[in-house]
């Protein structure tokens, strides 16, 4: 089947899973259909972590009063970016910032604001380590999957953890977001990770959070995103994958580093690992009948000047994802940013690579 008329058939088929409902009735149809949509165009929205809430340099102050109008990606392109995905990590204590010190209050805004826009919002969490005390990556102990599932010690406390996540994506009222938890399950530097906990612990793992979300909190209009990371093959995607029924979106995770001894293999690498995982998305979406994207990718710094033209966009155009999200712009290290900003000697060729026709942003 070409790839146009196996698109086709998922959005026949999405609209089918949906039983005699149309495919546009919830705030969660109308995401999954936006989502089919693009990659039915050949289009592919693109994100960026934490845009409205702060960039290279900047940060929003004063967020009850800020309208939320500066955007790194704005600044370059004119344009806002179609996704922007925030993090969670710190909900779980009941704190008022997450993780990176933006305001709880501040995402729920700029959340709003988005989709009031007509974008799409994705929730990734870094929740810490409920056993040890430390953080999501520490990796100390493999015991920590284990104690959080039914009949661990720390299951009663990590249910209060999920509860207190549960109430502020509850917060957001009738809108439809992408909630990616556990992700980059398939590597071993989170304590969910793959050395961490069996194939069995981490499906209940994503299991749990799911019927707690969905039957008990009726939190029905969240978009599940899964993302190991890459490289990977569909045997490893699958070993751990918590079932279709609690999954919308098979995504996945891979980001450039650079090894200084070898400058001239700069790109070839990453995209090798790119296609060979936009090649395993794409049968693994077909067969499970499936939204596909890269949830998470980048190159910190961006020392490459074409990376955006000549290494991201090549490995990626030609494969039906609904979108690729780069990470945050930190406005307190200045060497941390996985997006264009305005001065920035590269920001040409990300808006180059954002007026490509395959790639979606938010017009004003
Ligand atoms: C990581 C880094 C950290 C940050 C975390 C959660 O990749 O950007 O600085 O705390 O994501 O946003």
């Amino acid at each position: 089947m070409s790839n146009k008329y196996f698109l086709l058939a998922i959005l026949a088929l999405a609209a089918c899973s949906t039983g005699n409902k149309k495919p546009t009735d919830t705030p969660k149809d109308r995401l999954v259909h936006q989502l089919f949509t693009f990659a039915e165009e050949g289009r592919i929205a693109y994100g960026h972590q934490d845009d409205p809430c702060y960039g290279h340099s900047w940060r929003v102050e004063d967020w009850e009063n800020d309208e939320l109008e500066r955007s790194d990606v704005k600044d370059v392109t004119g344009k806002y970016p179609m996704v922007v995905g925030f993090d969670l990590g710190d909900i779980e204590h009941g704190a008022d910032k997450n993780l990176d010190g933006v305001p709880f209050g501040l995402i729920r805004k700029a959340a709003l604001k988005h989709i009031e826009r007509g974008g799409i919002v994705t929730f990734s969490w870094h929740p810490d380590n409920i056993l040890t005390g430390g953080d999501a990556w520490d990796v100390s102990s493999n015991q920590v999957v284990k104690s959080v599932l039914m009949g661990g010690e720390n299951h009663a406390e990590f249910m209060v953890w999920l509860q207190r996540a549960a109430d502020f994506l509850e917060s957001l009222g009738d809108v439809s977001v992408i909630f990616r938890p556990w992700h980059e399950h398939t590597g071993s530097w989170f304590w969910w990770g793959k050395d961490l906990c069996t194939p069995q612990e981490y499906i209940e793992l994503f299991r749990l959070t799911w019927v707690y979300f969905t039957k008990e909190r009726g939190l029905t209009n969240l978009v599940w995103c899964l993302s190991p990371n890459a490289p990977i093959t569909p045997e490893e995607y699958m070993e751990r994958y918590p079932g279709d029924e609690f999954i919308d979106i098979m995504g996945a995770d891979f980001y450039e580093t650079l090894d200084p001894a070898r400058q001239e293999e700069m790109g070839v690498v990453f995209s090798n690992v790119i296609k060979d995982l936009m090649n395993t998305l794409s049968a693994l979406g077909m067969e499970h009948h499936k939204l596909i994207a890269l949830a998470e990718t980048g190159l910190e710094g961006i020392p490459d000047p074409v990376w955006w033209t000549e290494v991201l966009y090549p490995s990626i155009k030609d494969y039906s994802i609904s979108y690729v999200l780069t990470w945050r712009n930190a406005w307190d290290q200045p060497g941390h940013f996985f997006g264009a900003w305005e001065g920035f000697e590269n920001a040409p060729d990300f808006k180059a690579f954002c007026e490509k026709d395959h790639i979606l942003l938010l017009d004003i």
